[in-house]
């Protein structure tokens, strides 16, 4: 088990698009702890690889309470959004200290491998729908920050290069 350092906004590798994971092996199970350990020590409800640099279509999920039921999907695939929207203030652990509103898809439903590899359809709504598509955003290279103005986004970018030159000062 490891922590995996977190890319932080606007490293240009958040842009990545993940291809997706051939086999479920022993090296992405450790990805797959990893990214648990990373997601629960940064306090995160979730955590796709982009954001450790890895990047393959793999996500972590706990939107428990109690911080005791991990969701893993491989290769999700979205297979039903609801026409209904939600607007709600989001944040990202590759974005600290922001958070902003975004609008989504009140349910959706993803079918994906499991941590074991079997496949599975959830169906989600509220925060957990909310945290599925701000992650697989995430799979395709794009951060919550991208559905703001430019004017925000610069602003944002601007803090986050201060904030990472202050930290290696
Ligand atoms: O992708 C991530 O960075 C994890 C997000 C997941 C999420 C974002 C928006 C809406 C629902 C879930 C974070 O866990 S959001 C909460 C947060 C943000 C910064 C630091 C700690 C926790
Ligand atoms: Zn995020």
């Amino acid at each position: 088990m490891a922590q995996l350092p977190i890319l932080r906004y606007p490293d240009p590798r958040l842009h990545t698009v993940a291809k997706p994971v051939q086999a479920v092996d022993p090296r992405i199970r450790m990805l797959i702890s990893d990214m648990q350990e990373t997601m629960y020590e940064a306090q995160g409800i979730g955590l796709a690889a982009t954001q450790v640099d890895a990047h393959v279509r793999l996500i972590v999920i706990d939107v428990s309470e109690e911080r005791n039921q991990p969701l893993v999907l491989i290769n999700p695939v979205l297979a039903w959004a609801s026409e209904e929207r939600v607007k709600g203030d989001e944040g990202c652990l590759s974005v600290p200290g922001i958070y902003d509103g975004v609008e989504r898809a009140a349910a959706v439903h993803v079918t994906a491998l499991d941590g074991e590899g079997q496949s599975r359809t959830i169906e989600a709504e509220g925060l957990l729908a909310v945290c599925i598509q701000h992650e697989m955003d995430h799979l395709l290279g794009k951060v919550f920050v991208e559905y703001l103005s430019p004017l925000k986004r610069n602003r944002i970018k601007a803090k986050m290069l201060k904030q990472i030159k202050e930290e290696r000062a």
